[in-house]
């Protein structure tokens, strides 16, 4: 396979190697999609299993984490879907609780690149905190990831926040991570879900007008 060095380097975390085999890839013409989807991401999987099965610790993971990063800094470019001006302003953060990154930074990237203003709120992002965010800026998205099934419900008590603040109706609330689907999203009553940052980028769009 041809991504099996870039997934081999990511989960031996070296993060020069990974963004030096990223490049090498752009340069042999293969699609940054696919260097994504079946280099970077697989690896991310696959290092998930490894936790899971106790062959791979917190610091490693992070160690691979940080690589895949560099690596997707070098597609940044590649990566953008088109550069149609999309007016849109969007508060996005991964919920309280959780830590996780990555998925949130992606999707934020790609959204900057399709012309969205992205306010990025962080990591463990309070109900408050983020509904505070939408005010202040006056952001017409409100972005929510979250990667455990034990931070999910954060997004029902974000929602109820906007609500409870009166901006539910000015605020178009998406959402998404790994364990988030359709079906939840549609029980949270939020406005959207997407499996990956390129159908988020679609969604957002289709959500502006
Ligand atoms: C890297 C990682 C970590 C790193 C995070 C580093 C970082 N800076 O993010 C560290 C080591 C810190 C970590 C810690 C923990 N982790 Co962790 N982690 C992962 C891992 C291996 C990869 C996640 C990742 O980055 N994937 C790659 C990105 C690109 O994918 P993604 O996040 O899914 O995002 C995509 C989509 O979901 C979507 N998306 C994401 N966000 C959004 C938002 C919107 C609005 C939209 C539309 C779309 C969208 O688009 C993204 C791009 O395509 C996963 C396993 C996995 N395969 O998911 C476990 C995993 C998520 N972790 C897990 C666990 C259990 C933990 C810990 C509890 C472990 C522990 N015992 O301490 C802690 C919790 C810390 C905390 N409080 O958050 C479990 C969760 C189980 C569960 N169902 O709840 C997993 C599934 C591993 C496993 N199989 O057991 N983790």
């Amino acid at each position: 396979m041809a991504f099996d060095k870039l997934i081999e380097l990511v989960q031996a975390g070296d993060g020069e190697l990974v963004a030096a085999e990223v490049q090498k890839q752009l340069d042999a013409g293969s699609p940054a999609p696919a260097i994504l989807n079946d280099g970077l991401i697989a690896a991310m999987d696959i290092v998930g299993e490894k936790m899971e099965s106790e062959e791979m610790f917190i610091p490693e993971v992070l160690r691979s984490a940080k690589a895949m990063e560099r690596g997707l800094a070098v597609m940044k470019d590649e990566l953008a879907l088109d550069d149609v001006q999309a007016s849109g302003k969007v508060v996005i953060g991964t919920v309280k609780g959780d830590l996780h990154d990555i998925g949130k930074n992606l999707v934020s990237m790609l959204l900057s690149s399709a012309g969205f203003e992205v306010i990025d709120a962080g990591i463990n992002v309070a109900p408050d905190a983020f509904v505070a965010k939408v005010e202040e800026t006056g952001a017409n998205f409100l972005a929510m990831s979250a990667l455990l099934t034990t931070t999910m419900p954060m997004m029902k008590q974000t929602i109820a926040e906007l609500e409870k603040r009166g901006l539910r109706d000015r605020v178009k609330v998406i959402i998404g991570g790994a364990p988030v689907n359709q079906g939840y999203a549609d029980e949270l009553g939020a406005d959207g879900y997407a499996s990956d940052a390129g159908a988020a980028i679609k969604l957002a769009k289709s959500l502006r007008a």
